[in-house]
């Protein structure tokens, strides 16, 4: 028989969770506070400093985790979490020396597109669930997950009902962008406007009505959709009530970040490449640069993004895996965290401020997630580390001991054990 405590354990209801060092991602909170988090039915209802009052002792179930850092969990607000197949016969291209455009002109996405065409909804959704298991052990308690290896309407709308099951069993919260405009495919090769019309009118409308997915993104870059397509793309998905993102000035730069900004798109994406002129309108618009270091390290590119002149500019930075088959295959976003001080310079508080609140920012739920303060879901991690900085400087292993998510236990020393 369970204990009352128990029960409260198991269903998230009345907890209070104690640590000497608590990273709140709040703004105006000391970096760490020493004190505790009430978390009742599945949301936060107090974070203080201090000890636990004496008359909650009784009625909640108590976790004093010490001195091991508590945080919210980490939203990872890039993925391109469905898709067939994965793609490490390429490993061997690039080794020769090849580039990610010329693996694309070989196969790349396409042969993604090719492998998850042949899936049923039911062999998608599996693979998408171990995925998100494994994100799940590292941390990881919301992501946005984009379409775009289908292409054709059947298989667009076949992976984005996956992800939608998904966010209905799976702990992990996703948040679901319409990416067909990730390439061209071979139906319509050498037709750039015809696709776009295709899916203007063909797709949109239907993923609108069904309520498939709230944002749109396109992959602008050299080679793909350049720059005058994707303004009238962003144009029309933003005239049907889609909000934007952008895969903006990836490996050349040709103004995505200006044009994501023009657009008033939430965030701009990847960077690496991206001009002064973009930073200084990124931050004019307020659109969030989503950084992916994990992909920059994958792809053996010799530049980050500029990380610290977007911060300096006060551009909001968060910080995603980019998990997908071709150029970032990891589900753990503690790696992009480590390529984010490692690579980029970014400081331990602001790497784990753009793994939470930040990345709420780019997905558009920050009054909901992203932070440990009154109100928002009870989605908290407990650490095996002391400090921000510890956490980043001991790198390649998972610190995270144990996720909550909504107030309930889901992962405990790198296994998933929800029910
Ligand atoms: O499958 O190569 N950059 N899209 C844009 C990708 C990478 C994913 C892929
Ligand atoms: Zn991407």
């Amino acid at each position: 028989m369970l204990n009352d405590n128990e029960i409260n354990y198991m269903s998230g209801k009345r907890t209070i969770i104690r640590s000497q060092a608590i990273f709140t991602a709040e703004k105006g909170q000391p970096e760490l506070l020493d004190g505790y988090i009430n978390v009742e039915n599945g949301l936060i209802t107090e974070v203080a400093a201090g000890e636990i009052p004496v008359a909650a002792k009784a009625s909640h179930l108590l976790i004093d985790v010490g001195d091991h850092m508590v945080l919210p969990g980490f939203i990872d607000p890039h993925t391109h979490l469905v898709h067939g197949g994965m793609r490490e016969q390429e490993l061997a291209l690039k080794l020769a020396g090849k580039s990610y455009m010329e693996i694309h002109e070989i196969g790349g996405i396409l042969s993604t597109v090719r492998a998850t065409r042949s899936l049923t909804e039911q062999e998608l959704y599996d693979k998408a669930w171990e995925t998100l298991d494994r994100m799940l052990t590292f941390g990881t308690t919301t992501v946005e997950a984009k379409s775009g290896y289908g292409l054709d309407l059947a298989t667009e709308l076949r992976c984005l009902q996956v992800a939608d099951c998904l966010n209905a069993r799976h702990p992990i919260d996703i948040v679901s962008t319409y990416m067909g405009a990730h390439a061209l495919p071979p139906e319509f090769a050498g037709d750039v406007h015809g696709y776009v019309d295709f899916m203007l009118k063909q797709v949109m409308p239907v993923i609108r009505e069904r309520g498939l997915a709230e944002f749109c993104d396109i992959f602008c870059e050299e080679g793909i959709f350049d720059l005058d397509v994707s303004r009238r793309f962003l144009q029309a998905a933003k005239g049907m009530g889609f909000l934007l993102k952008v895969h903006a000035d990836e490996i050349v730069p040709l103004g995505g970040a200006e044009l994501a900004a023009e657009m008033g798109a939430v965030s701009a994406e990847h960077l690496m490449a991206i001009s002064d002129y973009g930073i200084e309108r990124l931050a004019e618009a307020g659109t969030v640069a989503v950084l992916l270091p994990a992909t920059t390290f994958f792809l053996m590119a010799d530049k980050y993004a500029p990380a610290r002149k977007m911060l300096d500019h006060g551009v909001r930075v968060a910080l995603a895996t980019d998990y997908n088959p071709g150029s970032s295959p990891t589900e753990n976003i503690q790696v992009a965290m480590s390529h984010a001080c490692f690579g980029m310079k970014m400081q331990p508080d602001e790497i784990l401020t753009a793994v939470t609140i930040e990345a709420a920012h780019a997905l558009r739920r920050e009054t909901e997630i992203g932070s440990l303060a009154p109100g928002k879901r009870a989605d908290i991690l407990i650490t095996d580390v002391r400090s921000p900085a510890e956490l980043i400087y001991r790198f390649g292993v998972n610190h995270i001991v144990e996720v909550y998510k909504g107030g309930k236990l889901v992962a405990k020393q790198g296994r998933v054990c929800y029910e």
